[in-house]
């Protein structure tokens, strides 16, 4: 008995170790990772940052011209599937725009669909600022077609696409305050008016939602920033489109620097996990960042407890 325990605890130490290697991805800057499972593997969906240069990009701020996606079955060897979508290969980007932010993906009928943000080459609804379009693949490492033009009606960064147990499919985005429609069968335009959430904080940006559903509750998640510094909180609701009640803190802010954070929720093989990003590959530069991931936790009554990164 005594060595049957002595076995289970090695293999335990074991692998909490192997997980333990965070970032994630260490040849390259990746952001915002929305992870996702297909079948036996985890799929991550990141932004990714590269250096702003004279002509590329603006300097000191966010820089990111593709996204690239990378899986694991076991979530400490990783693959990158390579690029994915490119910004001057998407029909309606703005060329040279360097705006290619965070993204989602999800499965609905054998095909997999890769919602991104970025500037438009023309004016939504005669406002500036970024929409929101979609990449279709047959498989989740892509070939992605971009569709022609971006989904009418979004003006906002961060999708995050979720398909309901009776089907319903929804697309949340953020722009100051956090906004969700429900989605048409062809995932490619909106069926419902655009809804603004309410009830979240007043005060301080919200962005980077991402919901989630776990025994009939489903918790809207999203970093709010208060004073400089994003912290990820959650809100609980019976329904998608709300209401939801704000309902507590998942991370609190980094005490080094990195004032984004931006995450995504998963349960795999029976372990809940939190996806989120840190500098930790720029500790001077907070736009270079990388992906993490922790364990995540749920009490008996479906609230989350705080989740403390892991160091390197
Ligand atoms: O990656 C660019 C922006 O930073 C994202 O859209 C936000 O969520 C924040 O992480």
């Amino acid at each position: 008995k005594s060595i049957f325990r002595i076995e289970m605890m090695l293999i335990f130490m074991i692998s909490s170790i192997s997980f333990a290697q965070n970032p994630l991805i260490q040849d390259q800057y990746t952001a915002d990772p929305s992870a996702r499972v297909f079948g036996d593997r985890v799929y991550v969906f990141p932004s990714h940052d590269i250096v702003a240069t004279e002509g590329k990009g603006r300097k000191d701020w966010f820089c990111m011209e593709d996204y690239h996606v990378f899986s694991s079955a076991n979530l400490t060897d990783w693959t990158d599937h390579g690029m994915i979508v490119q910004q001057n290969k998407v029909p309606w980007v703005k060329p040279d725009s360097y705006s290619m932010w965070a993204p989602d993906c999800i499965e609905r009928n054998g095909k997999y669909y890769f919602y991104f943000p970025s500037t438009p080459k023309d004016t939504i609804n005669s406002k500036r600022g970024f929409t929101v379009g979609v990449a279709i693949a047959n498989q989740p490492e892509g070939s992605y077609i971009p569709e022609p033009n971006p989904i009418k009606g979004i003006s906002g960064i961060d999708p995050n696409v979720f398909i309901d147990k009776d089907g319903q499919a929804y697309l949340y985005w953020s722009g100051g305050n956090i906004f969700v429609a429900k989605l048409k069968e062809n995932m490619t335009e909106l069926e419902s008016e655009v809804k603004t959430i309410e009830n979240l904080p007043t005060k301080g940006l919200k962005e980077g939602p991402y919901l989630f559903e776990r025994n009939g509750i489903y918790y809207l998640t999203y970093p709010h920033v208060e004073n400089k510094i994003e912290r990820l909180e959650y809100a609980t609701g019976d329904n998608p489109l709300g209401p939801f009640k704000v309902a507590g803190v998942i991370m609190d802010e980094s005490p080094t620097g990195c004032w984004t954070n931006h995450h995504s929720i998963i349960e795999f093989k029976k372990q809940w996990y939190l996806f989120y990003h840190h500098n930790d590959l720029s500790p001077e530069f907070d736009k270079l960042r990388s992906i993490r991931a922790d364990y995540l936790y749920f009490n008996p009554d479906g609230s989350i407890q705080k989740v403390v990164p892991t160091l390197r």
